[in-house]
């Protein structure tokens, strides 16, 4: 993912030129011309870097392959204690949660997989509803899932005040108060990448949402199983992710017609 920050294009200088006579004031114009140029010329690039670097291209893909395989984390299933602070009657007492859902055979259910920066490939398919996101008992249901870029449904099934706050990183992606039972807000996660999801009025409540930058994605079932298909012959890095373990990353090597399997093994980092 690529992050830009920049600093506006200003030019201070040329105030300053301007109090301290004509001369300094015209080669502080000059200077600041060249400056904003150079500036605008910046931008542009980044732009463009930007753009391409989320760019999906939607290409037919004939002979492709497909990947299957489990996602296992191996350690103690790690705690984390939730002691809710108020609204009680709604939100309930004190639970432990695991932080990785492991089930049969080790396996971990939820775990976010996809093949890293595919340029082009098969289409997304038909967005059949719009995915949403409830709070129930002062839970955020489903807790993970993957969306396309696009539109998020953010709801409540709880009759309490709900400040529910989406962040790319550091930066607020939205921030939708939600006072009552049945309240539905939409809003936009236009840029690929992990949201994670808070509420300012619970302080546990915690939920990611991963924006895939291409429809290369699964999550995985509830023994830890997952498969990606259509994929066209080649070389790929498989991403496998989950928010308390971290990314794990494995080449593999996808033929036409056939299927690569996968055993992917979690380690908290
Ligand atoms: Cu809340």
């Amino acid at each position: 993912m690529l992050v830009v920050s920049f600093a506006p294009c200003g030019c201070r200088g040329n105030t300053e030129g301007r109090e301290r006579g004509a001369l300094r004031s015209e080669a502080g114009t000059i200077m600041c011309f060249f400056l904003r140029k150079a500036c605008c010329l910046q931008l542009a690039v980044l732009g463009l870097l930007s753009v391409s670097a989320f760019s999906y291209e939607i290409a037919p893909v004939s002979g492709g392959g497909k990947i299957e395989g489990k996602v296992t984390f191996q350690g103690t299933v790690p705690i984390r204690k939730i002691i809710p602070t108020k609204d009680r009657e709604v939100c309930g007492g004190p639970r432990d949660e695991p932080q990785v859902r492991v089930g049969a055979g080790k396996g971990v259910q939820d775990a976010v997989v996809y093949l890293k920066e595919m340029p082009k490939g098969k289409a997304w398919g038909a967005a059949d509803k719009v995915p949403v996101l409830d709070q129930e008992h002062c839970i955020f249901k489903p807790a993970i899932q993957v969306i396309r870029p696009g539109k998020l449904e953010v709801t409540s099934s709880d009759p309490i005040l709900h400040n529910t706050h989406g962040f790319y990183g550091q930066r607020t992606a939205f921030n939708l108060a939600l006072p009552e039972k049945g309240v539905r807000i939409t809003r936009e996660l236009p840029r690929p990448g992990l949201v994670r999801v808070e509420c300012d009025a619970h302080g546990w409540m915690l939920a990611h949402i991963y924006v895939a930058d291409s429809p290369y994605y699964a999550l995985t079932g509830d023994d830890g199983s997952f498969r990606i298909d259509d994929i066209p012959p080649g070389n790929y890095t498989l991403v496998a992710t989950q928010y308390y373990t971290g990314d794990t990353e494995t080449p593999v090597t996808v033929t036409g017609g056939q299927t690569a399997k996968l055993s992917i093994e979690l380690k908290k980092k």
